[in-house]
């Protein structure tokens, strides 16, 4: 569609940004905080870029009332962050430490008094390692109980004073990384055990979903997808076929089953002829069909196109890691797609591809299958930041990435997307899980590396004086082209 005119942004849309708390707290220990299986695989040798930790991460723990000073200097209206579930029970169940309540009240009570809405994740991947000890994590049902009580323990703590809640972040992304490429913990690869984990997660997110109804009425809950739209390489039906098994592989398998309570039928079939299919128990599909989501939280990144893969074609692969740009194999499941490069798009150093109508396909995909709102909860460029020798940090290329994404948005918006917000991945500099502090997505530079903690200190990159003219003029300024 090429609209004659361009609507401008809502009103009252959360211009916002991003982090989870493995990521930017450290503080890995402090005030009563039990380990996380991130803690414990990260000690693994080889399993990070050069073996970083979040140990101290950014020390968000202890800096957290400088970073919300930036945040209100930026004129963010939204803060994402996500609770780190063995603050708050060490051994994932049982008792409570307080302690780890503490710190996220005086966090939202710090936005609060900047007219920041907090938008809080219930779950970013740091499974408390106890239970991931006591029944395998994910690979129990009893993970929905255990995850349930730690979900209304943060509606009762929190209801009051946050109205956006994200239940699950990534589970695809996290647990596909889990339990098929092992590059994740519990670092496993084994298809039938990533589909049964899946399932448990499902049933998690819908139980936290059904209690936050009752605790919080007034608020609005809905998990975040990592939401890569699959293209075909060509027009040769095989390849179409392909883009549509990893449309229904690597997305709907997911947002079907967040929003409508059910598995997509091709590949429940196919999954189930494999041997791989979840068990799915009497009640499970009606738990999840009752708990619809009230928006969907969007993550995305990049698109991804496929080809046709016969059955003794090419694996799944990790990502890349190192960001030497074309180093990345095609990576694929037999019998289903593969991935290639897209000549038309142009890739960060990553390799990720930098496309921003993807991003409009996707939401309108989503807007048009689940009639959702929607809720861009990360979007952004990682890349190698550093100060140049005039002490700035001149990131041009992630203005250009930002901005195109923004137009985007309100190309959207101009197809009918109920669009609520965008989230910029991230506010500071983070630890990348798998990439350490060598790929920076912040609009605030943080000095450290993997090795050295160095000063901490923060420096505002050029992104963050053009996010907060930005968000001035409620995106009027992000270079979408004008009305008119
Ligand atoms: C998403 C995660 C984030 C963040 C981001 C960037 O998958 O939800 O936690 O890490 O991707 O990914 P990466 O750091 O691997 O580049």
């Amino acid at each position: 569609m090429h609209h004659a005119r361009l609507p401008a942004f809502p009103e009252g849309f959360l211009w916002g940004a991003a982090s989870a708390a493995y990521q930017v707290e450290g503080a890995w220990d402090a005030d009563g905080k039990g380990p996380s299986v991130w803690d414990t695989f990260v000690r693994q040798p080889g399993r990070t870029f050069r073996g970083s930790t979040g140990e101290v991460a950014v020390d968000h723990y202890h800096r957290f009332a400088e970073d919300v000073a930036l945040m209100a200097e930026a004129g963010l209206k939204a803060y994402r962050f996500s609770v780190s579930w063995p603050r708050i029970f060490p051994e994932g169940r049982g008792a409570l430490n307080t302690r780890g309540l503490d710190f996220y009240d005086r966090l939202i009570d710090a936005l609060g008094k900047a007219g920041i809405a907090p938008v809080l994740t219930l779950y970013h991947w740091d499974m408390p390692q106890a239970l991931q000890d006591l029944y395998g994590g994910w690979e129990d049902r009893r993970i929905a109980d255990d995850f349930e009580t730690y979900a209304a323990t943060l509606f009762r703590r929190f209801g009051d004073r946050v109205r956006w809640w994200v239940s699950l972040n990534e589970q695809n992304h996290n647990l596909v990384n889990a339990y098929q490429l092992g590059t994740h913990p519990p670092g496993v690869r084994d298809r039938r055990r990533f589909y049964a984990a899946n399932h448990n997660a499902f049933l998690a997110n819908a139980r936290a979903i059904t209690a936050f109804r009752a605790l919080v009425p007034q608020g609005l809950i809905g998990p975040s997808f990592a939401y890569s739209p699959a293209y075909p390489a060509s027009c040769a039906p095989a390849d179409l076929l392909a883009a549509e098994n990893a449309e229904e592989f690597t997305n709907t398998w997911w947002l079907d089953a967040y929003c409508l309570g059910r598995y997509p039928s091709a590949a429940l079939a196919w999954l189930r002829a494999a041997g791989e299919a979840p068990e799915i128990r009497p009640g499970d599909l009606d738990l999840m069909r009752a708990a619809r989501p009230d928006f969907l939280g969007v993550n995305y990144y990049l698109s991804t196109t496929y080809t046709d893969n016969p059955r003794d074609g090419a694996t799944m692969q990790p990502i890349n890691t190192t960001g030497r740009k074309g180093t990345t194999p095609t990576s694929g499941v037999p019998g289903l797609y593969r991935t290639v490069p897209n000549p038309h798009l142009a890739t960060t150093d990553w390799d990720w591809t930098i496309d921003p109508d993807g991003l409009r396909l996707g939401l309108r995909r989503l807007a048009a299958r689940y009639a959702l709102p929607l809720l861009i909860t990360e979007n952004g460029l990682g890349a190698f930041d550093r100060p140049e020798p005039d002490g700035r940090v001149h990131d041009a290329g992630r203005i250009a990435y930002l901005r195109s994404h923004l137009a985007a948005c309100r190309e959207a918006l101009a197809d009918g997307v109920d669009l609520r917000g965008y989230c910029v991945w991230s506010f500071t500099d983070l630890l990348s899980w798998l990439n350490g502090y060598q790929k920076r997505y912040g609009l605030v530079y943080v000095d450290r590396d993997e090795q050295d903690t160095r000063t901490l200190r923060r420096l505002r990159k050029d992104s963050f004086f053009w996010y907060a003219e930005t968000i001035r003029t409620n995106g009027a300024s992000a270079g979408a082209e004008e009305e008119g």
